[in-house]
């Protein structure tokens, strides 16, 4: 069921001319200088792409309609080194894949953040296998996940027109996973909240609405801690964003129970769920609050060919984020 998902297929001609442009322009060693150069790379593919591809991708932030977009096809590294079992990799060994990343995101207007509590303050994330993660439920672990929006326990995005000063930064809104290794018995499963909830009745989605869910927060964000919240939020009482993680999830009441199992069930659908896989060069986004994803248990080898992808988090604006160090406009609390 991928017809809900934008996909755009690059042609080898706009690959090349990337490649090409990519490699006239200063490679990357470190984060600070894939922030520095972020524009640049954003118009190494502005020149290369044809103009309706172009247009596709940037349009995606500013349609409110449209929640996940797979640009397939982007220039990877030849020869990239052995999947990382420490989850580590420094940018110098992979600068293509990681100058794509910040140039696919300057183009579509958004900025990656990072947050305290996860990910050591590195903007990108390794999603491998790693050896001390393998019992996790985190992008580390090889464990399954269930249907999840990532970092939930954080304000949304309607949440945040309420909330005058929050101490806590905003939700991501978007997720970005970037394929370097494929591994094709894994796929990354998202299904559209608004899919999942026409089959919902109104007292259900109600329910939802309540703040009656109790959240603590995942394996990948150290210590734990406990909020009270709604699981979906509604904005101008059409768009629905939600913080759906089950597996993190305690509801304080039955009825909230039925609803919050009513949802998962209707995420799982099989009418619903979309199961991608991202060959290498194949770049995933979606909004992170108006959709969920998952992920099934595999068994990694440990051999450097397991799978492997490039995660990042991004905001619209980095207006209402609660920064970790002043000097650091990418760094939030969380
Ligand atoms: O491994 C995957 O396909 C998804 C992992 C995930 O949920 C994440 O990195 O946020
Ligand atoms: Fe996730």
């Amino acid at each position: 069921m991928t017809g809900s998902i934008k996909t755009i297929h690059l042609s080898y001609n706009e690959e090349k001319a990337i490649r090409q442009t990519l490699s006239k322009v200063d490679f990357p060693k470190s984060e600070k200088d894939l922030l520095n150069s972020m524009k640049d790379y954003a118009s190494c593919l502005q020149e290369s792409l044809d103009d309706q591809h172009l247009r596709q991708i940037t349009d995606f932030s500013k349609k409110s309609d449209e929640v996940a977009m797979i640009v397939r096809g982007l220039p990877m590294e030849i020869s990239p080194p052995q999947t990382p079992e420490d989850g580590k990799c420094s940018i110098s060994a992979i600068p293509f894949a990681s100058a794509i990343n910040f140039g696919m995101y300057a183009l579509l207007g958004i900025c990656p953040v990072t947050y305290l509590g996860e990910n050591d303050g590195h903007l990108i994330r390794h999603v491998v296998p790693t050896r001390n993660g393998i019992n996790q439920k985190s992008s580390y672990g090889s464990e399954s996940l269930g249907m999840h929006v990532d970092d939930c326990h954080l304000p949304l995005t309607p949440e945040l027109e309420e909330i005058s000063s929050p101490n806590l930064s905003p939700c991501p809104e978007y997720l970005s996973l970037y394929g370097i290794r494929c591994d094709v018995r894994v796929f990354t499963k998202v299904s559209l909240l608004s899919q999942a909830l026409d089959f919902l009745d109104k007292n259900t989605i109600e329910q939802l609405e309540q703040p009656n869910f109790i959240l603590t927060t995942p394996d990948s964000f150290g210590e734990k801690r406990q909020f009270e919240y709604p699981v979906i939020i509604r904005k101008d009482k059409k768009i629905v964003f939600s913080r759906f993680d089950k597996e993190f999830t305690i509801p304080k009441t039955p009825e909230a129970q039925r609803a919050l199992d009513a949802l998962n069930t209707h995420l799982l659908d099989s009418q619903v769920v979309n199961h991608l896989l991202l060959l290498p060069g194949d770049f995933l986004i979606f909004k992170n609050q108006r959709v969920t994803h998952a992920r099934e248990k595999f068994t990694p080898r440990f051999d450097g060919t397991d799978r492997w992808m490039i995660r990042l988090f991004g905001l619209n604006s980095l207006e209402k984020a609660q920064l970790v160090n002043k000097n650091n406009p990418y760094y939030l609390v969380a």
